[in-house]
């Protein structure tokens, strides 16, 4: 195992920069729906969303938010057991709940989240918001891929779906774990 000198590159990581988030299509599988917003950046400080078009003021929840107990979480590419090269793209899977950036609560009917990439790394505690570090990646833009360069060797990999707050949903939504092998 070879797992300290993974980093990721290019990764389209939203919420430290203040660079603009142009639309984002979120598609609502469960319900069908498809919501339309745009966001400045995607701290889950911000509190008000100037351009979030027809939203009503959002009510946040104060503990974990709900998921549909049917909820997919899945990673698409790699398969695992792949052999993958140096730079590779990992794809996300989500069925069942719509993807949205940090900071966004849509309602108790409208379950969402964002994806959290745990590279290397075993389970964090899911009743803390989900670490932030270079095993625990965040994709707090509604991202749902991204490029990753690790080191030659196995390597595993494991989302966890996370709230506005970057908290685990209740339960937890996390995917298989799966080990792929850097060439
Ligand atoms: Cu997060």
């Amino acid at each position: 195992m070879n797992g300290s000198h993974c980093k990721p590159t290019d990764t389209p990581i939203q919420y430290p920069m203040k660079k603009p988030v142009s639309l984002l299509l979120l598609t609502l599988s469960a319900i069908g729906a498809v919501v339309i917003l745009g966001r400045n950046d995607a701290t889950s400080e911000e509190k008000k969303d100037d351009h979030a078009h027809g939203a009503a003021v959002m009510t946040l929840p104060t503990g974990p938010t709900k998921r549909p107990e049917d909820a997919k979480l899945y990673i698409i590419s790699p398969k695992d057991g792949a052999t993958v090269k140096q730079n590779f793209t990992v794809r996300f899977g989500l069925k069942g709940m719509g993807v949205a950036p940090a900071g966004i609560y849509m309602s108790d009917e409208m379950p969402t989240g964002h994806h959290h990439l745990m590279i290397d790394s075993d389970l964090p505690d899911m009743k803390l918001p989900l670490p932030k570090d270079e095993t625990h990646l965040h994709f707090g833009g509604g991202q749902t891929e991204t490029k990753l360069t690790l080191t030659p060797g196995k390597h595993t990999l494991q989302l966890v779906l996370g709230d506005h707050a970057h908290m685990p949903h209740d339960p937890p939504l996390v995917s298989d774990k799966i080990t792929i092998t850097v060439e």
